[in-house]
């Protein structure tokens, strides 16, 4: 059986991070270990205030060492939300003890949206997570992300030259594959993009564009991105999987008014996403 290893927070209402990473890979049929970086008492996004942060990052290195002394290995190694700059160093050790010339890792340098900084992200967070990209093999930033991870204005549309040119710059921070999502060319559609540097290819996969702002989106992409790759598709089945359901995610929550405005019904969707795997 494949095994991915996912290193994010534990969001216990919401529907984000780990609580939507483990379901939707485990769905996919990947064993799914699980390293939480801090327990939150709900995300930190819009509509909560208040909420409880136990930092994790002291336990991460001892879990890493017991996994390191049972010879434990992973297909996939995948990391999200990080809380603070010094977990990006322990996560980015746990990458050169984990990662080896089989296996790939996937950094999702979750750090904002909406062209903003999540609550409780810090500058130094991006400095850190430029360093994690360059070590991984896929990145997916959403537009937000890029523009800090690059250092350049956020827009919310663009077209297909400045995709490339973000893709581009993106793939310099030394990832071998650069995977943007958020990506709007025009009001109908939204999607992603991904480039293969070695070969100068680009890729793009696009959904229709519901003008409704929901939160976990990314982790929703990011967790199935990552499962088909683990699974041996093709960086362009990956990303027609991964905008498929997230679109799909995106239409089933709208009729779930109680939800909409913290989390995204990924659940009412997952039975699609094991059939639509299987092709
Ligand atoms: O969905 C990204 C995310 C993950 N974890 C926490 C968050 C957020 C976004 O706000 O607050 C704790």
């Amino acid at each position: 059986m494949k095994k991915a290893v996912t290193i994010q927070d534990i969001s216990c209402f919401g529907k984000c991070s780990l609580t939507v990473a483990l379901p939707i890979i485990s769905a996919m049929g990947i064993e799914t270990a699980v390293i939480p970086t801090a327990v939150l008492s709900t995300h930190t996004g819009s509509g909560f205030s208040g909420y409880t942060f136990r930092d994790l990052t002291g336990d991460i290195p001892q879990i890493a060492s017991h996994w390191q002394k049972m010879g434990l290995g992973f297909d996939a190694v995948y990391t999200g939300y990080l809380g603070s700059p010094a977990q990006v160093k322990i996560v980015s050790d746990f990458f050169d003890t984990f990662g080896t010339k089989d296996n790939f890792i996937v950094v999702d340098p979750v750090m904002g949206d909406s062209g903003k900084l999540y609550a409780g992200l810090t500058d130094e967070l991006k400095v850190g997570m430029r360093e994690l990209c360059s070590k991984a093999d896929y990145i997916i930033p959403n537009m937000t992300e890029a523009s800090f991870l690059l250092d350049i204005p956020y827009s919310e549309k663009n077209n297909e030259e400045q995709t490339r040119t973000t893709l581009r710059r993106l793939a310099e921070l030394g990832c071998r594959y650069p995977v943007l999502t958020g990506v709007r060319w025009n009001d109908e559609e939204q999607g992603a993009a991904a480039y293969d540097p070695e070969n100068d290819k680009f890729y793009y996969s696009f959904g229709r564009h519901i003008d409704r702002h929901m939160h976990g989106t990314g982790d929703i992409f990011a967790s199935v991105f990552t499962g088909a790759v683990t699974l041996g598709k093709t960086l362009q089945q990956a990303l027609d999987l991964s905008v498929k359901f997230t679109a799909d995610c995106i239409e089933a929550t709208l009729p779930e008014a109680d939800e909409l405005w913290y989390g995204t019904c990924f659940e009412l969707c997952l039975g699609k996403l094991i059939e639509d795997i299987k092709n």
